[in-house]
């Protein structure tokens, strides 16, 4: 029986070195943080995303492909795409078909191993998404370390001041998520009064429920170079075309 368990399992998992040998794991990764270092683009991390716990569906026929290119035209400085099936109704194809875009690419996703991190690189995702609310201190220092000697780069998401603790010199890229994990509630107040204690050498990110450019500039005066959005375009029909906007 273990042994045919092992069998059933070594078909269901593609293997690490299958997974080296993808054509997207050995392609030059674009840098997000040198994209949100460029004064000329405007930091906006546009989020490709079909439904989510809070809202239910949100745009479950989207073509990934036209969403992710009019956000890239429209200029964007990086495509977010969720990969997590169960609760966001996102998939490692949805990921594939928005690498046609040559802007970086993060996989959104509940990474708590190195396979995962592996997976992401030979879907050729640029960076991932390392959640505090997952993730001890310790782990977080392994993952990011394990992501950048792929040459991805991390970003790591806080919601709550405890949190602030994970941070660390790996992760060059810090979110403050101003969405509550528990209430779904936003409060910008309390991201602009975390942002005070991030160390002036991480680059900030702000994420979720921005649905203004006055919310843009309020976090741009606080020291934040990028914007994660996602429901704000996708709950239009023409996500793209909202991003315009
Ligand atoms: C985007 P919004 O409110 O603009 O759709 O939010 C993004 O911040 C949100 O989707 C998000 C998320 C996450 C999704 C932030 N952290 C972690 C899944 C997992």
């Amino acid at each position: 029986a273990q042994k045919r368990i092992e069998v059933e399992e070594r078909k269901s998992k593609t293997s690490v070195a299958e997974l080296q040998q993808r054509p997207l794991y050995a392609r030059p990764v674009l840098s997000l943080k040198q994209f949100l270092l460029d004064d000329s683009k405007t930091g906006i991390i546009a989020e490709f995303k079909r439904q989510s716990p809070s809202k239910g569906v949100i745009n479950g026929e989207a073509d990934v492909v036209d969403v992710t290119t009019a956000y890239t035209n429209n200029g964007a400085s990086c495509l977010s795409v969720l990969t997590d099936e169960e609760f966001f109704g996102g998939s490692t194809d949805d990921l594939l078909k928005a690498r046609v875009n040559e802007i970086p690419v993060l996989r959104k996703d509940f990474i708590v191993d190195e396979y995962q991190i592996t997976e992401a690189k030979a879907m050729g995702a640029d960076v991932i998404l390392l959640i505090a609310a997952c993730l001890t201190p310790a782990e977080v220092k392994r993952l990011a370390t394990f992501a950048k000697s792929l040459g991805l780069e991390v970003l790591l998401e806080l919601h709550a001041e405890e949190e602030l603790e994970h941070i660390c010199e790996e992760t060059e890229i810090v979110g403050i998520n101003n969405r509550n994990l528990k209430t779904f509630e936003v409060d910008i107040e309390r991201s602009l009064r975390m942002a005070k204690q991030i160390p002036s050498d991480k680059i900030k990110v702000a994420e979720s429920g921005i649905s203004s450019v006055e919310n843009i500039l309020l976090f741009k005066a606080n020291g934040f170079r990028g914007f994660l959005i996602g429901e704000n375009f996708m709950k239009e029909e023409n996500p793209g075309q909202a991003f315009e906007q």
